[in-house]
C-alpha cells in the first residue's frame, strides 16, 4: 500500500521567474561551499576577500523522503564567475543507483554536466528545455548566462545525494567564460 500520510496539495510556479508561491526549505549555497570544488582555489580565495556570496540556491518543498515520494524543487544560480569558471551546483551521483531525475529549464542559459564512469554529456538548457538524467549519471549544473539560469528538477525521494564521489572524481568537463566573456568553453578535466 502507498504511503498516504500526504494528502494532495499544489503550489504556483511562475514560469518566467521559476518563482515558487510557497516552498519549505531554503538551502543556500555560497562561495566558501565550493572549496575543493573549482579549478582556481587562488581565484576563490580572491573572490572570498570580498565576501562570501551566494553563488546557488534551491527551494525545496517537503515530502516525505521514502520509496512512492517524488522530490520537486527549483534551483537558482545567479550569475558569475570564480576565476574564469562559470558558477556550478557541486554536483552529486544519487546514492540510490536506481533513481533518475528531470530537470525542467526556467530562466536564463545553462548548461546540465552529467558523467557516468568514462562518458560524458553536456545538454544547454534554457526555458522550455526537458532533461532526463538517467540513473547512475553524476550531474552539475552551471550558469553560462549573465542571469540568474533556473530550472526545476523532479526526482524519486529516496534518491539520496553523494556528493564524495564527486569530490573524488569530479565532472570530468568544466565550463570557463570564453576571452570576451560573451560565450563559454568546456574544457576536459
Ligand atoms: C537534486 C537535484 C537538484 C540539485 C540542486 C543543487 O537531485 O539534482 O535539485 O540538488 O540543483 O545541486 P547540488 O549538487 O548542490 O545538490
Ligand atoms: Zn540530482
Amino acid at each position: 500500500m502507498g504511503d498516504t500520510t500526504v494528502i494532495p496539495f499544489f503550489v504556483q510556479l511562475d514560469l518566467i521567474t521559476g518563482k515558487l508561491s510557497s516552498f519549505s526549505e531554503r538551502v543556500v549555497r555560497r562561495l566558501s561551499d565550493l572549496r575543493g570544488l573549482v579549478a582556481d582555489e587562488v581565484a576563490l580565495r580572491r573572490e572570498l576577500e570580498h565576501g562570501d556570496r551566494i553563488v546557488y540556491e534551491v527551494f525545496k518543498i517537503n515530502v516525505p523522503p521514502i520509496q512512492g515520494h517524488l522530490f520537486f524543487n527549483v534551483t537558482v544560480i545567479h550569475p558569475g564567475k570564480i576565476g574564469e569558471e562559470y558558477h556550478f551546483t557541486k554536483g552529486h551521483y544519487h546514492m540510490n543507483e536506481q533513481a533518475a531525475e528531470i530537470y525542467i529549464g526556467v530562466q536564463g542559459k545553462g548548461l546540465l554536466l552529467m558523467r557516468s564512469y568514462n562518458n560524458f554529456r553536456v545538454i544547454e538548457m534554457q526555458r522550455g528545455v526537458l532533461a532526463y538524467i538517467p540513473p547512475g549519471w553524476g550531474h552539475r549544473s552551471v550558469n553560462v548566462s549573465h542571469d540568474p539560469f533556473v530550472f526545476l528538477s523532479i526526482y524519486p525521494a529516496d534518491a539520496g545525494y553523494d556528493y564524495e564521489r564527486i569530490m573524488r572524481e569530479g565532472m570530468g568537463k568544466r565550463v570557463f567564460a570564453t576571452s570576451n566573456g560573451q560565450g563559454y568553453c568546456i574544457v576536459d578535466d
